[in-house]
């Protein structure tokens, strides 16, 4: 062993004896000053708290949120948007991993749907933009992506599903929908300047609708979904048409899809107005 090995790393300098001594003679100085300043700073924010909650009580209403926790669920919402890079790939599981999932949310479900006369509407984007329709025969059409992935529930549960439809990137790349200039998106990882900032979703009778940026629209893995395990897609599953995007928790995945719109401005989200994190993803 030589000298060298025995110096203390730079990491975690082992002080001599007296001068540690010092040291915690300072420290415990240190605490008794900070505690007397807590005191006094734990009574104003008390107050602060007293007249906080009174302002915020008053304070306008954003999605109907008061504005000012709006304010911060959005910048947790960047946060976590700018962490969670929604880029990346969620992973994927052997099919014989798939679980029955359950049955959960039935905004939007109600019973007066005819799954048979059921058409997906689009509204194109830019100024020359019709509406069109499309039936689930011409979905089916497309190109048939598969994955099973894991499926996250903001209320904690979560498990492995198999899936089966049509990327919506496959779905834009065949019809031009999206971009202002009327071309498809032929490459999904560069859309181009013109294309639509964001997706809007919603069920047939708006009761239930979804929101979500172009990046994630275009995500190889969000699916416009017709199967589930294995089997047509039921209707409390969200038959004909659900959204799957496993980046994303269970709140985004709408079910029963009977709107699309493309925009620039950022689409109601049912949840997010219910003040859960406009992004949702995990
Ligand atoms: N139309 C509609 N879609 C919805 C919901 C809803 O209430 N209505 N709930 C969401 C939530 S919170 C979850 S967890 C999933 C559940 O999907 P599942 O019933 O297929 O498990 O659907 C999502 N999509
Ligand atoms: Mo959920």
């Amino acid at each position: 062993m030589n000298e060298e090995n025995q110096l203390p790393s730079p990491a975690s300098p082992v002080p001599p004896q007296a001068e540690a001594d010092a040291a915690q003679a300072d420290a415990l100085r240190g605490a008794a000053q900070r505690s007397r300043r807590a005191f006094l700073v734990t009574g104003a924010l008390g107050a602060a708290g007293f007249f906080g909650w009174r302002w915020l009580a008053n304070a306008p209403a954003v999605d109907g949120i008061a504005a000012p926790l709006r304010k911060v669920l959005d910048f947790n919402a960047r946060l976590t948007n700018a962490y969670y890079k929604n880029t990346r790939l969620a992973p994927e599981f052997a099919k014989s991993r798939a679980q029955k999932i359950r049955f959960n949310g039935a905004v939007g479900l109600g019973a007066e749907f005819d799954p048979l006369a059921w058409r997906l509407h689009v509204q194109g984007y830019g100024p020359a933009a019709v509406p069109q329709q499309f039936s689930i025969a011409q979905l089916k059409a497309l190109p048939r992506t598969e994955m099973t992935t894991e499926f996250k529930c903001v209320e904690g549960w979560s498990t492995i599903v198999s899936w089966a439809g049509v990327r919506l990137s496959d779905f834009l790349a065949r019809y031009p929908l999206a971009t202002r200039s009327g071309r498809p998106i032929a490459d999904p990882s560069q859309p181009p300047p013109d294309a639509a900032r964001y997706v809007g979703m919603q069920t047939p009778d708006r009761a239930y609708y979804v929101g979500l940026e172009m990046e994630s629209a275009l995500h190889p893995q969000t699916l416009l979904c017709y199967e589930l395990n294995g089997e047509p897609l039921s209707l409390q599953h969200g038959a004909p048409l659900r959204l799957v995007t496993p980046l994303k928790y269970g709140i985004k995945q709408i079910k029963r899809i009977g709107t699309l719109v493309f925009t620039d401005e950022r689409p109601a989200d049912f949840w997010a107005e219910r003040g859960y994190d406009w992004h949702a993803g995990h």
